[in-house]
């Protein structure tokens, strides 16, 4: 529990114009008075943003504070952090173009999640939305409010932060991180072992509806016998007669299997993606050469899936897709976004779950550097950092890469290295590997970047998996326990020992981003939440007729798994 002791420290710093990091914040509340610890922290922070630890000891070593919080320090000794040489306050480390008399409040808009809209075949609870068409819009984007106070944007940040302060959420448990435990070379060979990890893993959830008989069993077998298999799909393809013969492949072979074109569960073949786990139960032809397939199962979330939730009223911001270094980073959003987690209203906002692209990165795409504001990949990091400090120093931040930061980009992606931890250290944020399950106030959330919705959209039909409700394209990575089921298309697979894709525990939220729609809804009782970007449409996406959804906030209610979506556009 926070003592009130540390909630005051941490007050007296925001309204210095610093954050610190927690362990700091532990040191200086030690001491004793929160004001002069505060203040001798900031003099040793001096034109850092982030009292760290070893401003902290330099602090309590200044011998003013040192185990003897009445002390002798004079206020004139602890100088005042504003009259130091490039001491930063808000000012200016604050938007310049927010809480002028002329701009939008933070947070003018507010869309309600659970407006039922839209449900699906899959026994779907029913919140499932685009944000474009629901919710109650207290305000239209642009309108003005009168900001009260004045036009420095500092003043009104730091008293609110006065107002607020003192979160001191419990770290989050961090799962099923390739981080620091890669196993591969990049060999193709390699990808034998992942394939039969995933095999392993994904039929032992089969194996409690069907009755396996290996490939090469099956193929002894006399015609006409029942038979089931769970395999890997290894082909799907059409016959003549437009029948469905879909290869599946065990570590013994592979073998066909027939789904007759008027079969109730024959539209199924369209969801199929290649590499994915599948079980099936039918009967051979005479000549015991092919399947016909009777039933068909995904592995699945099983429908009474309980999700846990937080024992206390508490929430996380769930974004992605920052973007920063990128001319269409969307800066005023962003700004009103932090400004906004510094106010009474974001009081329960504790976690800030970021899930990649952080940065706009440098040759992602053709002809991006036409686009970049900053050309420097480390220069980008260094933005970012800026940015983050916006955000309340006493939230805790979670971190997993996209398509766009300067790690590999073949997924399982490990964490940011110690070179790009180092220049985004303000907070002392969690960096972990792409996927990740993170787990806060015992909800899970697994956080994956996203980069396989884009095939996921393009293979499977518009009702199931579109870019305005990316949220059932999630549903379906979901379905199929593997966040990215198919190899050899856009998303780049690393060769691991295990299969580090499979989503081997089902979560309770599942957080992605990439493709930069906005959407939300529950699949078996999972929160599927596909946060927006913070970058507005850039010239490709201009071409492809991509709408994106920036500057959108999904914040997300630990205790109740309920979504609020804010707008700071
Ligand atoms: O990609 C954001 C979204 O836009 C994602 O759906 C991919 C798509 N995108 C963006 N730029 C390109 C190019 N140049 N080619 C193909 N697809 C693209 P993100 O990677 O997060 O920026
Ligand atoms: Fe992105
Ligand atoms: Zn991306």
């Amino acid at each position: 529990m926070p003592q009130e002791s540390h909630r005051r420290l941490v007050q007296e710093l925001t309204s210095r114009g610093y954050n610190a990091e927690r362990e700091a914040v532990t040191l200086l509340a030690d001491a004793g008075d929160p004001e002069l610890a505060a203040a001798a922290a900031a003099d040793a922070a001096g034109d850092a943003f982030v009292v760290t630890v070893e401003h902290a000891r330099a602090a309590l070593e200044d011998d003013l504070l040192g185990g003897d919080p009445g002390g002798e320090a004079t206020p004139d000794d602890l100088s005042h952090p504003e009259s130091t040489e490039g001491a930063p306050d808000l000012a200016e480390k604050a938007p310049t173009d927010v809480g002028g008399e002329n701009d939008p409040t933070p947070a003018d808009e507010l869309l309600d999640g659970n407006d039922g809209s839209s449900t699906t075949d899959d026994d779907d609870t029913g919140v499932s939305t685009g944000a474009k068409n629901s919710g109650n819009r207290s305000t239209e984007p642009g309108d003005t409010v009168e900001t009260e106070g004045s036009a420095n944007p500092s003043q009104s940040a730091s008293a609110v932060a006065d107002a607020v302060g003192g979160r001191s959420p419990p770290a989050p448990e961090i799962a099923n991180d390739v981080t620091g435990r890669s196993t591969g070379t990049g060999q193709y060979e390699e990808f034998a072992g992942t394939f039969q990890d995933r095999y392993e893993r994904l039929s032992g959830l089969l194996r409690g509806r069907v009755n396996h008989r290996p490939a090469e069993a099956i193929q002894s077998m006399p015609g006409g016998s029942d038979a089931e298999m769970i395999g890997l799909v290894d082909d799907i393809r059409s016959t003549a007669s437009g029948h469905w013969i879909v290869e599946l492949e065990d570590t013994t072979g592979t073998f066909p299997c027939l789904i007759m074109k008027d079969r109730a569960f024959a539209p199924l073949v369209d969801d199929l993606l290649l590499d994915e786990c599948l079980a099936v139960q039918g009967t051979l032809a005479d000549d015991g050469g092919i399947m016909f397939v009777d039933s068909l199962h995904f592995p699945d979330v099983p429908r009474t899936h309980k999700p846990n939730t937080a024992d206390r009223h508490v929430q996380a911001a769930l974004i992605s897709d920052v973007h920063v270094g990128s001319q269409e980073f969307a800066q005023g959003a962003w700004d009103r976004f932090a400004e906004w987690l510094h106010t009474p209203e974001a009081e329960s906002v504790e976690y800030l779950l970021i899930g990649g692209d952080m940065v706009e990165g440098v040759g992602v795409y053709p002809d991006q550097d036409e686009e970049l504001d900053i050309v420097d990949i480390y220069e980008q990091y260094e933005a970012f950092a800026e940015e983050l400090k916006k955000v309340p120093g006493d939230m805790e931040i979670v971190m997993i890469p996209g398509n766009h930061d300067a790690v590999r980009l073949a997924e399982p992606q490990p964490a940011f290295t110690e070179e790009l931890r180092d220049i985004m250290s303000a907070h002392d944020a969690r960096f972990t590997g792409n996927p990740s399950t993170v787990t806060v106030e015992g909800v899970s959330v697994l956080m994956y970047h996203g980069v396989s919705l884009d095939e996921v959209i393009a293979e499977l039909p518009e009702e199931k998996a579109s870019y305005d409700e990316p949220h059932k394209a999630m549903y379906q990575l979901l379905k199929k326990r593997h966040v990215a089921p198919q190899y050899g298309g856009h998303t780049r697979v690393a060769p691991e020992e295990k299969d580090y894709l499979v989503i081997d525990e089902v979560p309770d939220v599942f957080h992605t981003g990439h493709v930069h729609k906005l959407g939300w809804g529950k699949y078996h009782n999972v929160l599927a939440v596909n946060s927006g970007c913070w970058q507005e449409q850039t010239d490709f996406q201009k071409s492809v007729n991509i709408d994106p959804d920036y500057g959108y906030a999904p914040i997300l209610d630990l205790d109740t798994l309920d979504m609020t979506v804010r707008k700071f556009v």
